[in-house]
């Protein structure tokens, strides 16, 4: 069975030649937009691969470098957002504006590599191993010792250089694309702060409030209430003052969603479960929920359902509530689909946690160099860029097409299936 060159050679199960084939779960993992990103925080400069775009999608380049500026703000960022003007070039996979069915190639340039050139130079030089900033504190919390263990260095400089989260930036610019496309089928995706360590919105927002604080440059924390925000900063100048890092969550929703993305068939269909990976993936979100499910989980059945009814003039169902956060049994419901990523606080502390010295073994305090200390807005931005990727997979899968016309055709023919229901 032909397939393509991955992990292994092995007979076939299906045709009993020795072929590629890859491990059960890249298998079925199919996704029809390819993203992949490139770069080292310090290094030249984050690359990106987009595969999978119809032809014909207009390319907004303020659009996507507006989204790439929104990623860089944020109360409580370090002093690397004053070096960085971040801005996508692109190389490849757009001609005149617009996309051409071949894969995009995006460019962000790091102006910091200035000060690392001879600190990580690509190519091996006579300097003294003094010059290279080896790091052999681990900070608890980061990749530092998990991954110095994995690829044998006793040095974490690599492994952080790539699991910063600088690499967001590339997923920022890649996520811009997808959502040039879902914007064509009117879908919207706006993200806004809800919790900073402990203060919280104890209210629902709603999209117009949501969609005006996205797009203000100037908010410090893109939370849309003034007072909750202020209580939120005061937790961000505390974290400063005591030389310690705050976490929080953001929420991420897509307004305008059509029914039917996703499916419930299989268990790698389902949008909930692939939305939860893309947000999981994104530097220092460790918890994920969609719609109310933390609640729902401590409630009765009756308390969390969203009841049904038909509105007969715009021959429409609708729902009484959006606790379900629009995906039932993976698969969207017409909703708007709402999910929340939890960030635990950066783990670069200005006051350092006790850790050991990888090279002597013996009792050291972890490294510092500089960070954030507050990324939840950021995390926001970097979010949005994760679900619209996914979201545009999920359309591609549902309306295919290798022009946007085509496309288009595919997804009027679809609404007028869901209007004639
Ligand atoms: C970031 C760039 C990094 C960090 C931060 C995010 O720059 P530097 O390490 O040079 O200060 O500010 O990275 C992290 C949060 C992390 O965990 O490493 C950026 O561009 O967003």
């Amino acid at each position: 069975m032909p397939g393509t060159p991955a992990e292994s050679e092995s007979a076939c199960e299906l045709c009993g030649e020795t072929c590629w084939t890859r491990g059960a779960v890249a298998d079925t993992l199919e996704f029809m937009l390819r993203f992949y990103s490139a770069g080292e925080s310090h290094g030249q400069a984050l690359l990106t691969f987009l595969s999978g775009l119809p032809a014909g999608l207009r390319v907004d380049l303020d659009f996507v470098n507006h989204e790439l500026l929104r990623r860089q703000l944020g109360y409580g960022r370090g002093g690397r957002q004053k070096i960085e003007k971040d801005r996508a070039d692109v190389f490849a996979g757009v001609r005149h504006g617009q996309t051409i069915g071949a894969p995009i190639a995006l460019r962000i340039e790091n102006r910091d590599w200035a000060n690392w050139e001879k600190i990580l130079p690509v190519e091996a030089t006579n300097e003294p191993e003094t010059t290279w900033r080896k790091l052999v504190a681990p900070r608890p919390g980061h990749a530092d010792l998990a991954g110095s263990q994995k690829f044998n260095f006793h040095d974490a400089r690599y492994v952080l250089e790539r699991a910063s989260a600088r690499e967001t930036a590339a997923r920022v610019a890649a996520g811009a694309f997808a959502k040039l496309l879902l914007r064509e089928f009117s879908t919207e995706i706006a993200s806004h702060t809800i919790q900073v360590r402990n203060v919280r919105l104890e209210r629902a927002a709603t999209w117009d409030e949501i969609r005006a604080v996205n797009a203000d440059l100037e908010s410090p924390l893109r939370c849309v209430d003034a007072t909750v925000q202020e209580r939120m900063k005061a937790e961000v100048d505390a974290a400063l003052k005591a030389g310690d890092t705050v976490g929080g969550v953001f929420e991420i929703v897509a307004h305008d969603v059509p029914v039917g993305l996703g499916s419930h068939a299989q268990w790698d269909d389902k949008l909930d479960g692939k939305l939860a990976q893309a947000l999981m993936s994104v530097q220092a979100v460790k918890a994920v929920e969609i719609g109310s499910g933390i609640l729902a989980a401590g409630s009765f059945g009756s308390e969390v359902q969203d009841e049904i009814w038909y509105e007969k003039s715009a021959r429409k169902f609708r729902r009484a509530s959006n606790r379900a956060g629009g995906l039932e049994g993976g698969i969207t419901n017409g909703e708007d689909l709402i999910i929340r990523g939890f960030l635990k606080p950066i783990s670069t502390l200005r006051k350092p946690l006790g850790t050991v010295d990888m090279v002597t073994k013996e009792p050291v305090q972890a490294a510092y160099e500089r960070s954030d200390w507050c990324v939840v807005p950021a995390g926001g931005v970097a979010g949005e860029a994760m679900v619209a990727l996914v979201l545009a997979d999920a359309f591609l899968q549902k309306f295919g097409g290798d022009s946007l016309a085509e496309m288009r055709r595919n997804f009027e023919s679809y609404a007028q299936q869901i209007d004639e229901f």
